[in-house]
């Protein structure tokens, strides 16, 4: 007998309609992260029952292939057995204490062993506060203000970071947000992804006055865009010229793309990293880290202050040491990059066969596709994607049971526990999605 496929997706969210018009009569928007709220795609989104391996299970009991994890942190999958048993073995003995554990010096040891610019790193409970206190840390040591980042660039919802590009080559930050001040948002410079010299022309209008440089090193929230050949290099040498610190935000990227994140892959060492997602295991940790000399100025060891109450818990240390201890494996990451290189080219290969122009990336185990003929290097690029047709694709490929990131501009995420029939059946689902596609003009 032909082993049955599990029928994916489905065509009753009866459940999920319910649950979402309830929430959203006690939460913003009925989500606790904008993205989620399927905005940018439309219609509603599915509420979650559960997840094992690479699939999950909406509350109408729908079963889909997933490429969100959680938005990069699962790497090793739903539940995976090896987490839940480290998770489980730390509650037993409490849930945090709000005093320093054994553990927490473990998993600064395993960042140090992957990232050796991390020779110690203080652990926090989100993305945003490791790239927050990597800034203001830049900032305490080199007594400069200012901030550059790079359009499409995301790191966080801190005001400094929340800016709109505002007009000019080295832009000087316009508020992204209300409430954002302005004399905030003028502290951060922009200019275009990849723009090298556009860095080093900020770096000629405000000489003296940047701290540091924050740079995806690989840009995530546009799709996914990698660095230009030299980018980085560049970006190392100017922040070494100017005084200035390289800060690399690796929150996705961080034991994604290589064991060592994208400053392995590509040879560039920041002064400081933030990482998030991956080092929590799912659960809620982050750090930033760099040299003793640097980290040195962290309170209570400096001046510069930064503090979280559940900062290093247990549960999420315990998740984050499980997760590292299973990516050193052998083999790791060749897995998943030919995993993320299989979907990318059969997602290429069906666009050609429906005559539509797509251009996929991949590193690692994340991904990205535009439906644009490309090349996409930068934000403005990015935002030529086909979004009516990223939208057709994205309805129908959840319809039929594929959970992908539920917007144009983020990466896809593929796990260990993705299997080549898992992908294949992925590809099943693309090629009726892309024929969907095919028929917005
Ligand atoms: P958090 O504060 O959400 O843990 O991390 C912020 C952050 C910092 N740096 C990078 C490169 C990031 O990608 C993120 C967060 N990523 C988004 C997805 N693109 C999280 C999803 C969400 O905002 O709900």
């Amino acid at each position: 007998m032909k082993s049955r496929k599990p029928r994916l997706g489905g065509a009753s969210h009866a459940k999920s309609n319910a649950a979402f018009r309830s929430a959203k009569r006690r939460i913003p928007g009925g989500v606790n992260s904008p993205v989620r709220a399927f905005g940018s795609v439309g219609g509603t989104p599915i509420f979650i029952d559960r997840g094992k391996g690479c699939r999950i299970w909406d509350i109408d009991q729908n079963e889909y292939i997933d490429y969100v994890g959680s938005w990069g942190p699962l790497i090793l999958g739903h539940s995976a057995p090896a987490v839940l048993r480290a998770v489980r073995k730390a509650l037993a003995r409490g849930t945090g204490f709000g005093a320093p554990t054994e553990a927490e010096t473990v998993l600064a040891k395993a960042i140090r062993r992957a990232l050796p610019s991390a020779e110690m790193v203080r652990m926090v409970s989100s993305g945003t506060e490791a790239t927050m206190s990597a800034i203001r840390l830049a900032r305490g040591v080199t007594g400069r203000d200012r901030v550059l980042k790079f359009e499409g660039g995301y790191h966080g919802h801190s005001d400094g970071l929340l800016v709109g590009a505002g007009s000019g080559v080295a832009t000087l930050g316009i508020p992204g947000s209300p409430g954002v001040p302005a004399a905030m948002a003028e502290l951060t410079l922009q200019v275009p992804y990849n723009d090298l010299a556009g860095a080093e022309e900020a770096f000629a209008s405000w000489p003296d006055e940047i701290a540091c440089v924050i740079v995806e090193p690989i840009a995530g929230n546009m799709g996914c865009i990698p660095p230009e050949p030299g980018f980085l290099e560049g970006l190392r040498s100017l922040c070494t010229d100017r005084g200035a610190l390289l800060i690399f935000d690796e929150v996705m990227t961080g034991f994604r793309v290589a064991r060592g994140g994208a400053q392995r892959l590509y040879g560039v060492s920041p002064d400081l990293t933030c990482l998030g997602k991956i080092v929590g295991g799912g659960l809620p940790a982050a750090a930033y880290g760099g040299s003793n000399d640097l980290m040195q100025h962290v309170a209570p060891a400096g001046e510069v202050y930064q503090a979280g109450t559940l900062s290093g818990n247990p549960l999420a240390v315990a998740a984050g040491i499980a997760t590292l201890e299973a990516l050193e494996a052998e083999g790791v990451y060749e897995r998943l990059s030919q995993s993320s290189e299989a979907l990318v080219g059969g997602l290429s290969q069906l666009a050609d066969e429906v005559g539509i122009p797509l251009t996929t990336t991949s590193v690692g185990g994340m991904f990205g596709f535009y439906f644009h003929p490309g090349p996409v290097r930068n934000f403005t690029e990015a935002k030529q994607n086909h979004e009516a047709r990223f939208r057709r694709f994205f309805a129908r490929m959840l319809k039929g049971g594929i959970n992908l990131a539920p917007s144009p501009y983020e990466a896809g995420f593929i796990s260990l526990a993705h299997r080549p029939a898992d992908v294949a059946q992925t590809l099943d689902v693309a090629a009726v999605a892309l024929k969907e596609a095919a028929k917005v003009r």
